[in-house]
Formats: structure tokens, sequence, C-alpha cells
């Protein structure tokens, strides 16, 4: 069993001596650890081994373009007609751009998903994923908006189609367990991956809320994604990591995950977290309908911040931005043109 250490983050403002940053963020610092699966501590940074102290510390290489020194946001466009919170809304190729459009003045990347992958939601055909996603991304670019594209599937050829059309980078809610010719094609394409953590299938993966220690095993899965996608020759640094909030998770699992976030740091790759107005955030927050959601996934996005991700994955793309630059500026690193 793998024990693994959790930095605990702080905010780079107030300056306190002796900390490091973490992850290469400008806005969260560290410098203190704490064991997981492990008796102990927590320890110092500088008692860290220099290994491990410079793993959580360094600086993340680029993605998509994007320095990933401060928090990302990634918009969320679903193009189905069944998505939990934004189903029906996009589905047509005019409003898919127009909020394409709206989107990109605050989001960093774009992330464009065909099948819905909510609790109970049936898998959908590959030729229809395809025609909900690809002419879209090829619109969006055909509109002029450079905003880098992830494309959010767990089939290979819709991920292809989604290449060829405009967009970056894959998404993919199984980390490359769902189709068996996912990895290969991310290594031939050269282009970054998410890896998320999710247990059985959308269908069923409610059923599948079982763990003995949620953050633990978590990490155990995530590190073994990490050695399938290197073994399939993916780049090291073009991986992304994400806990897979609400996949196969209680609300007491997804809080675990979120207060347990720094600790994926360790993995060494960058962070992205999807919470928004996710179930749990509705059973906590009082709020029943999903579009309700959205003082509190703002409220999880800047969690997130603080935990040093660097992709918070949002609906509320205009709210997030503006609570992000508000929490950066007090954390100390006030935002820089979006370059
Ligand atoms: N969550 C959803 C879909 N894709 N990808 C990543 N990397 N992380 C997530 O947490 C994540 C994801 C589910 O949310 P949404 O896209 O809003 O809904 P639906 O699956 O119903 O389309």
């Amino acid at each position: 069993m793998t024990a693994y250490l959790m930095p605990l983050p702080i905010p780079r403002l107030p300056a306190a001596p002796g900390t490091l940053a973490l992850a290469g963020s400008r806005s969260v610092v560290w410098d203190r650890a704490a064991l997981l699966r492990g008796a102990g501590g927590p320890f110092a940074a500088a008692s860290v081994s220099p290994g491990l102290r410079d793993r959580l510390s360094a600086v993340r290489a680029p993605l998509c373009g994007l320095s990933l020194d401060r928090p990302r946001i990634m918009g969320i466009l679903n193009v189905t007609p069944d998505s939990f919170s934004d189903g029906g809304r996009h589905n047509d190729l005019a409003a898919a751009v127009a909020r394409a459009q709206v989107m990109a003045a605050d989001a960093d990347i774009l992330d464009i998903g065909g099948e819905s992958t909510r609790p109970g939601a049936r898998e959908v055909p590959e030729d229809e994923e395809i025609a909900r996603t690809a002419p879209v991304i090829r619109a969006i670019r055909e509109a002029g908006i450079a905003t880098p594209i992830s494309i959010d599937t767990r089939k290979a050829r819709v991920a292809e189609a989604a290449l060829d059309a405009g967009a970056d980078m894959v998404n993919d809610v199984t980390a490359l367990r769902f189709d068996p010719r996912m990895a290969a094609l991310v290594a031939e394409r050269g282009v970054p991956v998410c890896l998320m953590h999710s247990v059985a299938t959308p269908e069923t993966m409610q059923a599948h809320a079982n763990y003995r220690d949620v953050l633990t095993e978590v990490l155990d899965h995530l590190a073994e994604r990490m050695e399938a996608a290197l073994r399939a020759g993916i780049a090291e640094n073009r991986i992304v990591t994400d806990p897979g909030i609400g996949f196969g998770k209680t609300a007491a699992h997804n809080l675990d995950l979120i207060r347990g976030l720094p600790a994926l740091h360790g993995l060494g790759a960058p962070i992205l977290l999807g919470a928004s107005r996710k179930r749990f955030i509705g059973t906590l927050g009082g709020a029943e309908m999903a579009e309700d959601r959205m003082a509190g996934s703002v409220a999880v996005a800047l969690q997130g911040a603080a935990a040093g991700a660097q992709i918070l994955r949002v609906h509320d793309t205009k709210e997030t931005r503006q609570a992000l630059r508000l929490w950066l500026a007090m954390a100390g690193a006030e935002e820089e043109d979006r370059a």
C-alpha cells in the first residue's frame, strides 16, 4: 500500500517565511504536509525527501498553450438532449456556437460533450455522438473562436473526429479504460488527456459507491491509470488528473475528495476539479434544481483554487471568473492577461 503525502495549502499572502509554491502556483503555497495511510506528521516541507518536495512544488507544463501557474476555467458545453444541467439547451448548432462565444469571454478552455455521464445515463451510439460534437467544434472554429477545446468522450472515434474538427485535448471520464483504442489515439496525436477516476459505468456507478478510504483509493487508481497512459506512449507532461466528483461517490465521498485534493499534487500532474452543479451541491446547499446551484458551485471552485487545482470545470463561467479574480487578488496573485 502506497503512503501519500498531502501538502497543506495556504494562500501566498499574507506571506509566511519558508513556504514553497504548491505545484508552481502563484497564489497557493505550502510549508507542511500530512501523511495519508501512515503514522505521524504533519511534517515540515523541509523534512520531505527532495524528490517528492520538488514534485509537490514544481510548476506544471503548459496545457494547450496555457500556463498553469493560476487556476484555469474550463467552460462546460454539453450538446446533448439529456445532460443533468444544460441538456437540451445547446443541441442545435447556432445555439451551441452562441453559448461558446459567450463562454469564451471568461473560459480558458471549452469542454464539449455529446454523451451525458450523469448517474443512470445510457450509452450513446458512436455515430450519433460524432454527429452531435464534431460539427459544433468545426462551427466554433469557423466562427473564429480560438479558445482551446477539449472533447469530453470515452470513445476513440469520437475523440478523433473532434480533434480533426479543431479540438485540442481529450477528456476521458474512464481514464482510457472504456475504449481500448483511446490511449493509442491520444499518444499518436500528441494531445493532452484528462484521466478521471470513475467506477463501473454511468448507468450503474452509484451502486458501486463503496470505499474503505475514498481518497487513497482514488489516488491508487489515478497512479495506475497514469502508468497505463505512459506505457501507451502518452507524454507525462500531457496528463491531467481528476478525482471524478460524483462518479460513483456519495456526498460524503465528494467532501473527502475535495478536502484531500492537495494530495493529488503528489502524482505530479495538473489537477482538474469538476463539481459544478452536481447533486451534492444541491443536497448540502439546499438547491433541488441544478440551475439553482451556481453559488454553491462557485464556493467549491474557490475551494479547488485554494487547493492549487489548475483547472476548474464549470457551467457558470462568468460568475466563476468574477469570484476567481477576487480570490486571486486576496491570495496575492492578481490575474494577468489570460494569453
Ligand atoms: N463531470 C461530468 C462530465 N465530464 N469530466 C471531467 N474531467 N470531470 C468531471 O467531473 C466531469 C467530466 C458530468 O457533468 P456534466 O457534463 O455537467 O453533465 P452530463 O454528464 O450529464 O452531461
